[in-house]
């Protein structure tokens, strides 16, 4: 049998996505379900950065994860081997996920009483930022080997931001990375953005993000 489900998400009929995603967050707060986008460049490390969180959190609350890609079930099937629930999105191609192509993916997971549901968005730092998905709150990943340049050049994935991790901090002595640039180039695109350094390899920084993370669960859950 699959280890996992791969579902075809098809991009909205519907010609308000803001509309359907403010409708999507109203139904996740009924529900009781707090859905954190994250998204990226390819390669910058959501999903070990997702594998690091999910081992320190699935015990404390229900967790289960859309894996939106092109093509392939590797991310879906990483994420199946920490224990929760994973469900690989196809896109048809698309580069991004709009608000009714997440309402597909949260349906395909089959599953009630989840607490965070988490979509790991295709990779890419343009048209991602441009699509409201219904979620929460939204996280990106900024690796070192990246640049610190980047939010010079992609004002609006760092403006749309409520956490930026900035991930492979155990590499930095191999790259012209500089870190106070960085943030104050982040603060310039976003002040309130959360900036928390880690290393998805050897779990520096992830407790910071699992801390922040746990709260807006709880928060999105009383509120
Ligand atoms: N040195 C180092 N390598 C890392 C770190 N995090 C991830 N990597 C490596 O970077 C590569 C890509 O990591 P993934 O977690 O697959 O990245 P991703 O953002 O999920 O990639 P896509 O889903 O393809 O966009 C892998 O070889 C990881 O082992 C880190 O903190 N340090
Ligand atoms: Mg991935």
């Amino acid at each position: 049998m699959d280890k996992v489900k791969i579902i075809e998400v098809k991009q909205s009929v519907f010609a308000s996505n803001d509309e359907r995603a403010d409708l999507l967050r109203k139904d996740l707060k009924d529900k009781g379900v707090f859905l954190l986008n994250l998204m990226s460049s390819p390669g910058s490390g959501k999903t070990t950065t997702l594998t690091k969180t999910i081992n320190l959190l699935k015990d404390k609350m229900k967790i289960a994860v859309m894996e939106a890609d092109i093509d392939s079930d590797v991310d879906a099937i990483t994420i199946a081997n920490t224990g929760v629930k994973a469900v690989q999105l196809h896109t048809g191609g698309m580069c991004h996920l709009d608000a009714d192509m997440t309402r597909q993916g949260l349906e395909s997971l089959e599953e009630s009483d989840i607490d965070l549901a988490i979509l790991e968005n295709v990779g890419n730092l343009v048209c991602p930022a441009e699509f409201d998905t219904g979620a929460c709150k939204n996280a990106m990943i900024l690796s070192v080997p990246e640049g610190d340049d980047k939010p010079l050049k992609y004002p609006l994935m760092f403006s749309v931001c409520d956490v930026v991790l900035i991930n492979k901090v155990d590499v930095a002595d191999f790259f012209d990375f500089d870190m106070d640039k960085c943030v104050s180039n982040i603060k310039m695109r976003n002040k309130d953005a959360v900036i928390i350094p880690i290393s998805a390899k050897t779990g520096e920084g992830i407790e910071d993000f699992v801390q922040w993370l746990a709260d807006q669960v709880k928060e999105w859950k009383v509120k």
